[in-house]
């Protein structure tokens, strides 16, 4: 994953309802990995978007007394509002009803049919709207399909993809690229998929009409998941450019992880275009022990926690709380306990205290008189924890243990103030105090460099507190050669993470 183009794409979201929890944790996710790529120089594009297609979205908005384009406009706006209000920096936001992206798909349609793998036939078997996938028989428990949905018979002329075909392909590229399906456990359940054998796919349908034209046969219109997973090509304008593909990482949910790692290589192996690098499936989250529902009325809003505690706050927990990868719980106690622990008591506090001393015991400005091994130890922790980071970003996408080795360096410093009590150094010996804020302020800087894919604005105001320049924010800048320069004036200090205090 290491090219110089990088191009990271979210799911693109169904509009049949309003974003929550869940959406918005996948997306903060690539925001993270986007933003820190574009640190470590990398040329990035970030995808996000709604799908808009489809049964699902054609009956919640008749249940909703509209038309199924006025539903998925309202919908998708709630999407990309959410881009705002999570501090998202996407490149393009695709909607599956765009022009661009229905020509894209059925140009996407007449390469795999030029190249023989569609057929007509007839499909009957089991359906569920709500995973808009097809089941087989064997597949349902007590009469619903594995994910607990409603399935329903459907008989119907059908085009059929030749998935069958490409059953030993998958299993070579997969063996060749063990990289590809991330994390490690999840590889095996597609795997045992693969192996099992692969029954050609139904891709069209015609007992409805909200999707888009199969291309020379109007009576039907795509299956939906082959026309959503084409809109990671179709934005980037296939089939005339396809700039940034094949794709550095598609970051999904484990519920659609099939979908990503099975059908579309199939797909683009029979249209004759590369594969994607890696896909990564995350974990599901629960809300206080119980899985997340409309019907349960336990849905998180993600605007409104961001609101209410802050928006580097939310995204912090999110990605701190859980092994990215893994299921977890989301519960406010904890919110406030990481945000409170290690957020603010931890770094925060850390920041508040040096710049304080540097404000009020150097006069604001930074002097360095020489360093003791302590100092030179404290740095090169940090140093060498930055690569550490770096491979868990970048390689592991293992954004939870980056927050923690993060939290590790400011724990460091914490102890270094205890240990040097510059606060005491003031009277016995000033010099040896402004090494020591000094050493503190460098140190700050370097976590506040590692800081900004994950709280951007927290770490701007740490970066500006240090007088960084924005041309000087680069992961590479991390080391000595760009520390801080004693004779730096620093402005008058201000908190980066406010406690949290319940009312
Ligand atoms: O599946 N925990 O869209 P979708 C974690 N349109 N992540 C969650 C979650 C939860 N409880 N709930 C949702 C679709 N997600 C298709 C995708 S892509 C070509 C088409 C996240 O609106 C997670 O990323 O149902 C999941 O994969 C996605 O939302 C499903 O969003």
């Amino acid at each position: 994953m290491e090219e110089r183009k990088f191009y990271i794409t979210t799911p693109i979201y169904y509009v049949n309802d309003r974003p929550h929890i869940g959406h918005a944790y996948t997306t903060i996710a690539c925001d993270i990995m986007a933003r820190f790529m574009r640190i470590d120089g990398a040329q990035v594009k970030f995808l996000t978007g709604t799908d808009e297609h489809g049964q699902k979205v054609e009956q919640s908005a008749a249940k909703n007394n509209t038309t199924p384009q006025e539903w998925a406009d309202t919908n998708s706006q709630h999407f990309h509002d959410l881009l705002a209000a999570l501090n998202i920096t996407n490149d393009d936001f695709i909607r599956t009803t765009e022009e661009r992206h229905k020509q894209g798909a059925q140009a996407f349609w007449k390469a795999i049919e030029k190249n023989g793998y569609i057929y007509k036939d007839s499909y009957s078997g089991w359906y569920s709207v709500r995973d808009e996938a097809y089941y087989q028989e064997a597949e349902l428990i007590d009469g619903k399909a594995p994910t607990g949905a409603d399935v329903e018979w459907v008989e119907e002329p059908s085009y059929f993809f030749k998935l069958s075909a490409f059953q030993d392909a998958l299993l070579e590229f997969y063996e060749e690229n063990p990289a590809f399906i991330a994390p490690e456990g999840r590889k095996n359940e597609v795997l045992s998929f693969v192996k099992g054998g692969l029954k050609d796919l139904s891709v069209s349908r015609t007992t409805f009409k909200w999707g888009i034209p199969v291309p020379g046969d109007e009576e039907h219109v795509m299956y939906v998941w082959l026309d959503a997973l084409t809109n990671y090509i179709t934005a980037l304008g296939y089939p005339f450019k396809t700039d940034f593909w094949p794709a550095s990482i598609h970051i999904v949910g484990k519920d659609i992880l099939r979908f990503h790692a099975v059908y579309w290589p199939a797909f683009l192996m029979a249209a004759g275009v590369e594969l994607p690098k890696r896909i990564f499936a995350h974990g599901w989250w629960t809300n206080e022990g119980q899985k997340i529902s409309k019907s349960l009325g336990n849905v998180i809003d993600p605007f409104a926690l961001a609101e209410e505690f802050g928006i580097d706050q939310v995204r912090y927990f999110l990605m701190r709380e859980i092994p990215f990868g893994n299921d977890g719980d989301f519960s406010r106690e904890k919110l406030i306990g990481r945000v409170n622990s290690e957020l603010a008591n931890n770094i925060g506090n850390l920041a508040q205290r040096v710049l304080s001393m540097i404000n009020k015991n150097c006069g604001g400005v930074l002097k360095k008189n020489g360093f003791h091994e302590i100092d030179k130890k404290l740095l090169s922790f940090a140093f060498v924890h930055a690569d550490k980071i770096r491979n868990e970003i970048v390689y592991h996408q293992h954004f939870s243990r980056a927050l923690e080795l993060i939290g590790q360096i400011a724990s460091r410093a914490n102890e270094y103030v205890d240990a040097t009590e510059p606060w005491k150094l003031k009277k016995e010996d000033p010099e040896r105090m402004e090494t020591v804020l000094y050493t503190l302020a460098e140190c700050l800087r370097r976590i506040g460099l590692l800081l900004q894919p994950f709280t951007p604005q927290a770490a701007d105001k740490l970066l500006n507190q240090l007088a960084v320049a924005q041309e000087q924010r680069l992961f590479h800048m991390i080391g000595a050669g760009n520390a801080l320069k004693p004779g730096t004036e620093l402005p008058a200090p201000e908190g980066i993470f406010p406690r949290f205090e319940e009312e």
